[in-house]
């Protein structure tokens, strides 16, 4: 259904100033850098030639708005995790990241990804607390399944809800670019959200 759907790029935004206006309900991705976040956006949408693949990984601080027909806004947020970026680059990706789901009523949904192979880190541990703090409804995503076999991918699946799904109780949707996996349960999320989003929107 949303291949059909004309997905546009709205704008890049440095800082909180430059944020578009919110005219749509939106859905966010967050993630480690190389964590699949514009691979997931272009899986989504079909749109395979999207500009959302950054050339510079963990380097470009910018969170990019891509508008999906009359639907809905999503979000692509600078990735964090980089080993060896500065400390200013750091507190940078955090006040820009914390201004937009701490201030932006239309973010109705947040996707939370995370690398099926590998163990949490404490920055992904910090940005979960973040969106709960913030009072944002999420989900874990656990992307790359491809590159595991279905038994350990499974494996991986179950460690990881236990450490996400434990505390908050929110659901893990394991997802592949490559295969497609996850697809389909992750726009029944999405569409969810936007549904009540459109029927309540938050003041
Ligand atoms: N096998 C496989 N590779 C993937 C998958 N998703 C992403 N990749 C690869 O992982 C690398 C990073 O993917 P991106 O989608 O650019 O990751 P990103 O999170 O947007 O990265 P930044 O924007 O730099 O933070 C690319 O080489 C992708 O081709 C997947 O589901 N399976
Ligand atoms: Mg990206």
């Amino acid at each position: 259904m949303k291949k059909t759907l004309l997905v546009e790029f709205i704008k890049s935004a440095p800082s909180a100033q430059e944020f578009p206006s919110p005219e749509l309900p939106e859905v966010a991705v967050v993630g480690r850098s190389n964590v699949g976040k514009s691979s997931l956006l272009n899986r989504l949408t079909s749109a395979k030639r999207m500009a959302f693949v950054s050339k510079t990984p963990g380097r470009t601080q910018l969170i990019n708005f891509f508008r999906l027909g009359d639907e809905m806004t999503l979000v692509d947020l600078p990735g964090y995790g980089f080993a060896k970026v500065p400390v200013a680059v750091r507190q940078n990706w955090e006040q820009l990241v914390t201004s937009y789901v701490f201030e932006r009523p239309a973010l109705c949904l947040v996707l939370l990804l995370i690398d099926i192979r590998r163990d949490p880190m404490e920055s992904d541990i910090q940005v979960r607390d973040l969106l709960e703090q913030a009072g944002l409804a999420h989900v874990v995503v656990a992307t790359k399944t491809d590159k595991l076999s279905k038994s350990r991918a499974r494996q991986q699946q179950t460690k990881l809800e236990r450490i996400y799904a434990a505390e908050g109780k929110i659901p893990l949707i394991p997802f592949s670019a490559v295969t497609s996996e996850g697809r389909n349960e992750l726009w029944k999320v999405i569409e969810k959200h936007v549904r009540e989003a459109r029927r309540a929107p938050k003041k």
